[in-house]
This record gives structure tokens, C-alpha cells and sequence, in this order.
């Protein structure tokens, strides 16, 4: 493994630390002056996320709810019809979604009937007008191949955390085999959505690791999830404490800097958040929530209530263009 000195990056990891612990107003002054310089800071886009394939997964994230490791109540079930699903992406657009997100618990994708289903999803969700994104594991570069054939817009691997805390969360697959998933879905022509969760325990230098890792992508990844973790009773991250608002905005405005063009994204734990936490996630630069009731198996505000957190902030719902 190389050390974190060896490795030749544009992106020094002692030039994201000096970012990151930068005096607050600071920090949040540059990011949103470089968000306002490359997007529209009064537009977020608002996503909508299915549950393709829920539960029974053979991986032990340590955070995960669908994991057959942990007793959360989650049952193994089989891929969801397509007509189901593409009905879900039909109500989404009419919500206001821009973008159907579609998460299977799978370590891996497999060759076959289900595999034929989701690339019908993907055809579906790209018919109606919207982005379509998956999230379905490992994969292998002609399985990308067939995905970007389908019309995938983007598929969401996270890294999760840093190089050193990884280990600690997950023991079923490695950090490289995750960086191999995302080089085969870049070769195939496919956006990245890779970001990671806050609030496992990771200490401020991991989570300055993280974004060091994504920011040092090439090409960096178009999209970039901050997850707050969900904490779920069952898991071994049940009883965590949330993050600190201000370190989850932190983290988005370090990533905004780092990432101008990327679209960052406020994704899990909103509902544990107040709306100045949130507004203060947006003014760090995070343009993208997801919406709806539900995220894949844990509560989200709903979209009655994102509706007048937009209103309040005099903020917009971005339409598709
Ligand atoms: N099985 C696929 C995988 O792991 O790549 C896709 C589904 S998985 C649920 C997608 C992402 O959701 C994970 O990478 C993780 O970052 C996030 N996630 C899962 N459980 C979470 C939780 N309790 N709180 C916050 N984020 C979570
Ligand atoms: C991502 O980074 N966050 C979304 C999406 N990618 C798939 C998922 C969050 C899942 C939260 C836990 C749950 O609802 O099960
Ligand atoms: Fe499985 Fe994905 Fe959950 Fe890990 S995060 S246990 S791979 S569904």
C-alpha cells in the first residue's frame, strides 16, 4: 500500500487539512464564492432514491442496515418488478425529481435475468427524461459497458471513508477493490457519483483523508454524496452519536472547494438535521438533496417539508433542463 507520502497527487493531503481546518466564515466564504462562481447557489437538485433490491447483502459494512451480517429487521428480498419501479420514477418526476437513483444490496453485479431487468430500469428512467443512477456493487468492465449502452448517466460506488479507517468498517472487500469498480465504470464512459458517510467514529484526519482521495481523482468524480450516518439499531454503528453540524458543513465546503464542478451532495441524515444545519450545507456548496419519505430503508424528510425549506431559504427546486 503506499504511504500517504509516497503517493504523487496534484492535491496535497496537508493542502485539504489547511482547507478543512480553516477558520469557519473563512472556509464557507471561499466555498460558496468558488459554488457561486461555477453554479446556480439558489438551485438544488432534488433526487429520488428506490430500493431496487432490498436487504440479505453478503457484505458487513459496518453502517448497513441491508447487511445479512446484522438482525435490523431487514429481510432478503428479490429484485423489484420493473414496471414497479419505473412506476416509482414516474411519481418522482411528477414530485419534482430530476434524478432516479436505484440501489440494489448486491456485493456484485451478476450476469443474468436480474441484471437484464435493471439495464430495462435504466432504459425506462432515461425514457421519461430524468438521470438515472445505480448503486449495485462491484462490476466488472463489460457489465459498465452494457450499463452506458442502456443509457446510464451515473453509478454511485462510494469510498466511504479514508484509506486507514476502512478496515475498521468493512471487511468483506477492500478499498481497491472499490477504486477498480469506479476505474471500470470511468473507462466505460459513465459519471462517478463516490463520496462517503460522516459520523462512524472516523476521526477529522479521515474524513480529511476521504475527500483527499476523491479530490485526486482523474478525472474528479461528478458527483459527490456526504452521507451523515443513519444510525441503525442492529448494527455495530447503532449507538453512534451524529456528527456535529458544523463538521458535516465543513466537510461539504471543503469538498465544494476542492471540487468546484462537482455536484455535492446533502444525502443521508437529514432527518436528524435541523434547517439551519441544512441551510448552512447549502451555503457550503451543496446543490443536491434527496427527497421523498424514505432514502433506501431509513426515514428522509418528506416532501412537504423540503418544499418549505426551499421557501423559506427563497431557494429553487432545479428543473430539468
Ligand atoms: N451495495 C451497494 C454498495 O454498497 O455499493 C449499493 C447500496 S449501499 C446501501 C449505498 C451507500 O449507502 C453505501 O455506500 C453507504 O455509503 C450508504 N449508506 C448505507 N447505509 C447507510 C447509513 N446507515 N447511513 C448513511 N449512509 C449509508
Ligand atoms: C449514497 O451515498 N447515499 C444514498 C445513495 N448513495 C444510494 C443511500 C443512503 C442510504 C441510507 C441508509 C438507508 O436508507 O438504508
Ligand atoms: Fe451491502 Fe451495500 Fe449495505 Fe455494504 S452498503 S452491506 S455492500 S448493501
Amino acid at each position: 500500500m503506499p504511504s500517504v507520502e509516497t503517493k504523487s497527487a496534484a492535491i496535497t493531503r496537508e493542502e485539504v487539512r489547511e482547507i478543512y481546518e480553516s477558520p469557519f466564515p473563512l472556509l464557507v466564504f471561499r466555498a460558496m464564492a468558488i459554488h457561486r462562481q461555477h453554479n446556480d447557489p439558489a438551485a438544488v437538485q432534488h433526487c429520488t432514491l428506490s430500493n431496487i433490491k432490498s436487504g440479505g447483502c453478503p457484505e458487513d459494512c459496518g453502517y448497513c442496515p441491508q447487511s445479512a451480517h446484522y438482525k435490523t429487521g431487514i429481510k432478503g428480498e428479490r429484485l423489484e418488478p420493473v414496471a414497479e419501479v419505473l412506476g416509482q420514477a414516474r411519481a418522482a418526476r411528477e414530485a419534482g425529481s430530476t434524478r432516479f437513483c436505484m440501489g440494489a444490496a448486491w456485493r456484485e453485479v451478476r450476469d443474468g435475468q436480474d441484471f437484464d431487468q435493471v439495464l430495462q430500469m435504466v432504459r425506462g428512467v432515461r425514457e421519461m427524461g430524468m438521470e438515472a443512477c445505480v448503486t449495485l456493487g462491484m462490476l466488472n468492465e463489460s457489465q459498465a459497458k452494457r450499463l452506458k449502452e442502456a443509457g446510464l448517466t451515473a453509478y454511485n460506488h462510494n469510498l466511504d471513508t479514508s484509506r486507514e479507517f476502512y478496515p475498521s468498517i468493512i471487511t468483506t472487500r477492500t478499498y481497491d477493490d472499490r477504486l477498480n469498480t469506479l476505474r471500470h465504470v470511468r473507462a466505460a464512459g459513465i459519471e462517478v457519483c463516490c463520496g462517503g458517510i460522516l459520523g462512524m467514529g472516523e476521526s477529522r484526519e479521515d474524513r480529511i483523508g476521504l475527500l483527499w482521495e476523491l479530490a485526486n481523482m482523474d478525472p474528479q468524480p461528478e458527483s459527490v454524496p456526504i452521507n451523515a450516518l443513519v444510525p441503525v439499531e442492529g448494527t455495530p454503528m447503532g449507538d453512534r452519536t451524529p456528527i456535529d453540524a458544523i463538521e458535516m458543513a465543513r466537510a461539504i465546503a471543503t469538498a465544494r472547494i476542492l471540487m468546484p464542478h462537482a455536484r455535492v451532495r446533502l444525502s443521508a441524515g437529514r432527518t436528524e438535521m435541523a434547517d439551519e444545519a441544512q441551510a448552512l450545507c447549502f451555503l457550503a456548496g451543496a446543490n443536491s438533496i434527496f427527497t421523498g419519505e424514505k432514502l433506501l430503508t431509513t426515514p428522509n424528510p418528506g416532501i412537504s417539508h423540503d418544499a418549505a425549506l426551499m421557501e423559506k431559504l427563497g431557494m429553487r427546486r432545479e428543473t430539468a433542463e
